[in-house]
């Protein structure tokens, strides 16, 4: 089983990013049973998913999981849907700031997450981690690249599974935020080590009821 972890580097003036804190580790933890990859990717628009499909093309993964920071969330979000949009709140790290405009012109309006995102949750919440499905994973360079890969996967008809989880600032970045949630690196890994084991099971998804109201 073959698994391509991505992380994000830092933006918006942060000095890390989770994302890749985490994945650096987990790639040097190892987890028994699975051959892992790891990529840190640029926080670019559209560069970022280029990375991304020259390390599948030449990895062939059977599972892409994509690791972003969300700050201020309060827990692992585990996204349902990347949609077919760039609208940047920010510049990305060169200099980007695509507003309303597509990301494939003509491509569907969303992909759904293709990872059990219902049995990660439940994995992540028996670690005693938070965790919960998201419903929205923006639309800056995070949704770019989970619609990215998504769109790659079908459009190639290559039946990997991919999909996005968003994670918390750390403590130390979050001090800079007054208010601002954080979960620490050890938990954030705990939670996603027990995803990344969920969804080499290659099970179908569980579907209890755990939607949101708002
Ligand atoms: N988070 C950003 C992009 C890179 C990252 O780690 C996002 O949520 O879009």
């Amino acid at each position: 089983m073959k698994i391509l972890l991505t992380g994000f580097e830092p933006f918006a003036g942060e000095k890390l990013n989770p994302s890749w804190e985490a994945v650096r580790r987990i790639g040097n933890e190892k987890i028994e049973g699975l051959e892992i990859e790891t990529l840190r990717l640029p926080t670019v628009f559209g560069r970022a998913i280029e990375v991304a499909i020259q390390v599948i093309g030449r990895f062939d993964p059977d599972i892409v999981i994509c690791i972003g920071q969300a700050g201020g969330r309060s827990e692992i979000g585990i996204e349902r849907v990347a949609i077919n949009v760039n609208d940047a709140g920010i510049k990305d790290n060169e200099g980007n700031q695509p507003v309303d405009e597509p990301i494939a012109k003509g491509g569907p309006t969303a992909y759904w997450s293709t990872l059990p995102i219902k049995s990660l949750v439940r994995a992540i919440r028996e670690e005693g981690i938070p965790a919960g499905v998201s419903n929205s994973a923006g639309t800056y360079v995070c949704n770019n690249i989970m619609y990215g890969i998504l769109n790659y996967l079908a459009g190639e008809g290559i039946n990997s599974r991919a999909g996005l989880i968003h994670i918390p600032f750390l403590p130390e970045q979050a001090i800079n935020y007054p208010g601002k949630s954080s979960m620490s690196l050890e938990t954030i890994i705990s939670g996603l080590k027990a995803a990344i084991k969920t969804a080499a099971k290659m099970e179908e998804d569980e579907n209890p009821p755990d939607g949101k109201i708002h």
